[in-house]
């Protein structure tokens, strides 16, 4: 299919070894263990991840979608015709409104997906290229930042980088300043970034939807361990870890861990690795940052990132920014 190109993009290696798995090595042998949430994303994980968009109890899916869906066509009419990249695409479900509002314009349709699951990607886009039959898919698997550095000549003369989703939050302050900083070099001047982010909100509102009734969220979180497992050849009981997570009120974020039912023993034969665990000791799988509007501006101006437009929904649960070079 000539409108469909996928790269796989290797993480990068080293002249002897490979980096692969490096940092589950580092998380694991911490003192207070950690993994990075990209795991979280094999093909079953993005699955429960749709299913969690869903919930009842998750409410940043369906705000930013009533967001988008309310101004995608003034977002479109800003930029003019542009190619869209995004991070972070999944089933690019939320992408689809904004796709409709340039084909409205009766602009080129030129789509960069990028997510870290090769299966999503490949089915997506797909499903997209039937949808919408002039549309173009150049689609990157891998990090953002192997895909960030691949991404150089435009195929349309303008471009606009999507972070939507709230995918941020799950970027400590350090990690968030070096990201903003690789957006930055990845755009030209006059071109845009789109950023959706989760607003600080009581934590009634928040908890559960880190913590759904139907244990949607715990399946998540555990398919981490199984998705290890399978990666890396490893040996964790997912029977003898608990999902675990809870609003921090003074950091303004989710925490979300597996904690450890007994004291045990994990092996992770293809990177060599064997962790142990205490009884009750805890993996952080990820944070997710809850964002004050006026903060996130000025971080986004200190990065050259000029906030030019603020969308929120009635209840200020959610923002998007445009934002321009
Ligand atoms: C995709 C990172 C935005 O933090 O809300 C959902 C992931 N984790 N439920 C979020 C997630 C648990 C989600 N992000």
């Amino acid at each position: 299919e000539e409108r469909l190109q996928i790269q796989r993009l290797q993480e990068p290696t080293r002249v002897v070894t490979s980096t692969v798995g490096s940092d589950v090595v580092k998380g694991l042998t911490q003192t207070s263990k950690s993994l990075p949430p990209c795991y979280f994303y094999d093909d079953r994980g993005s699955e429960l991840f749709e299913r969690i968009c869903e919930l009842p109890e998750y409410y940043v899916t369906r705000t930013e979608t009533a967001i988008l869906q309310q101004y995608a066509g003034e977002i479109a009419k800003i930029t003019g015709a542009c190619e869209l990249v995004e991070l972070g695409s999944g089933n690019s479900t939320k992408t689809r409104i904004l796709l409709d509002a340039y084909q409205q314009l009766n602009y080129p349709l030129h789509y960069l997906p990028i997510d870290v699951c090769a299966g999503i990607l490949e089915s997506s886009a797909k499903q997209l290229l039937q949808d919408y039959p002039s549309l173009k898919v150049y689609a990157l698997a891998g990090t953002y930042e192997s895909a960030l550095a691949q991404l150089t000549t435009r195929k349309l003369s303008s471009r606009m980088i999507c972070f939507i989703g709230s995918t941020l939050g799950n970027l400590n302050l350090q990690e968030c300043d070096v990201f903003l900083s690789q957006i930055k070099t990845s755009l030209q001047v006059g071109e845009y970034f789109l950023l959706g982010i989760d607003l600080q909100k009581p934590k009634e509102i928040v908890e559960p939807a880190y913590n759904d009734s139907q244990g949607v969220t715990a399946e998540f979180n555990l398919n981490m361990l199984e998705h290890l497992n399978r990666r890396f050849e490893g040996d964790f009981d997912t029977t003898q870890f608990a999902h675990w997570s809870f609003y921090n009120e003074t950091e303004k974020q989710i925490e979300m861990h597996l904690k450890s039912g007994r004291s045990q023993t994990v092996h992770l034969k293809s990177l060599n690795l064997t962790v142990n665990f205490a009884p009750g000791e805890t993996i952080l799988t990820e944070i997710s940052r809850k964002f004050d509007l006026d903060t996130i501006k000025q971080q986004l101006a200190a990065k050259g990132l000029t906030p030019i437009q603020t969308w929120t929904d009635q209840n200020q649960w959610f923002g998007l920014l445009l934002c321009q070079l």
